[in-house]
């Protein structure tokens, strides 16, 4: 009987399923009610008294020991299971839909401001977000007082010496001048940082597109043409534009550019406030001194310039009235704009 005992045991230790219906077959066989358990028990029955203490705890190791082997078979098996049905997935459920995501709306506008440039012949530039004073605003003719230096307007990041955010990308155009000789035609867009209030009109962080072409000759009629042609590209065929005196540290003669209201037709309505006229940006011919200190020669060469908010032209091309919109990143407001890529 011992051998009987002890081949089982090794039968037991052995087995090797290959699922949970093999395991569940052999714990019939072995420790069902006429299981080769029960029939031991049956025999163990008959041995004499002498036997007895030696053969029953030799039973009851094989007992446990199947018993423990099975429970952890089993466990193994659904394990098993349960893997092989998530890798091929239940067939039997309903498919989930993918949303696919849209080019966000300041970046389809830059993207249409570039290619409109540059079907005129501009060419991007880049620069870094972290500058210093003199790329901000030495080299771009800003006095020493000027508010902009101000703490309260720009975000410096070191003082003496400024290492600051720019605050216009007009920090690219300094730095392709200093790599680049007349004739000089690129758009420069990007991220600027000023120090302001959060509101429906303004943010801290915004997108700034800006343009420099400089050349022999180049001529304030240049400059009205190029924007024209802009403006009726972006906004429409039927747009007009004006120009309004301004001023920057920058340029000399300085402008304003404003569209005619698309809304009304220039009639006047509220989101041209009755003027029947939309600021878009602004503008002007290239101060000698910022081209002296570019060193570029103001006697032979000229220059135009013009900045614009990506943000403020997206908001009156689309319609939207809180610039917060752009930044809030909410899929609601960005699938509006998935119309194409
Ligand atoms: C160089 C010389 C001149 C860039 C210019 C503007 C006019 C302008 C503002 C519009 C709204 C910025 O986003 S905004 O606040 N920009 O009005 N920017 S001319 O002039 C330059 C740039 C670089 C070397």
């Amino acid at each position: 009987m011992t051998d009987k005992i002890n081949e089982l045991l090794k039968r037991v230790e052995e087995f090797q399923p290959q699922t949970a219906a093999d395991v569940e077959e052999f714990r019939i066989k072995i420790l069902g009610k006429k299981g080769e358990l029960t029939a031991l028990m049956d025999e163990f029955k008959t041995v004499p008294a002498e036997q007895k203490r030696e053969l029953g705890q030799l039973i009851n190791r094989l007992k446990t020991t199947a018993t423990e082997r099975i429970n952890t078979l089993r466990e193994q098996m659904q394990d098993v299971a349960a893997d092989q049905k998530s890798a091929t997935g239940d067939m039997t459920r309903p498919g989930t839909a993918e949303t696919l995501g849209s080019r966000h709306p300041i970046s389809r506008v830059k993207n249409e401001i570039v290619e409109v440039f540059s079907r005129l012949g501009y060419t991007v530039a880049d620069g870094p977000e972290i500058e210093d004073d003199h790329h901000v605003f030495g080299a771009l003719n800003f006095p020493p007082e000027h508010p902009a230096r101000d703490m309260q307007d720009t975000f410096f990041i070191e003082k003496h010496p400024d290492i600051l955010l720019r605050t216009h990308t007009s920090s690219i155009q300094v730095r392709t001048m200093e790599h680049q000789k007349p004739p000089i035609r690129v758009i420069c867009p990007g991220r600027v940082f000023r120090n302001e209030a959060i509101s429906y009109r303004a943010h801290c962080i915004f997108h700034q597109i800006e343009g420099l072409y400089i050349d022999e000759g180049v001529s304030f009629a240049d400059m009205k043409q190029s924007l024209q042609y802009f403006a009726k590209e972006i906004f429409g065929e039927d747009t007009a534009i004006r120009m309004r005196p301004s001023y920057f540290p920058f340029t000399e003669p300085s402008a304003e550019v404003d569209v005619s209201c698309n809304l009304c037709g220039g009639k006047g309505c509220p989101v041209c406030k009755g003027t029947g006229w939309l600021e878009i940006m602004g503008c002007g011919m290239v101060d000698p001194n910022v081209l002296r200190l570019n060193g570029i020669d103001p006697k032979k060469y000229s220059g135009f310039a013009f900045g614009m908010g990506i943000e403020r032209i997206a908001m009156l091309k689309y319609g939207v009235k809180d610039l917060r919109l752009y930044f809030e990143n909410d899929v609601r407001f960005l699938h509006q704009f998935d119309t194409d890529l």
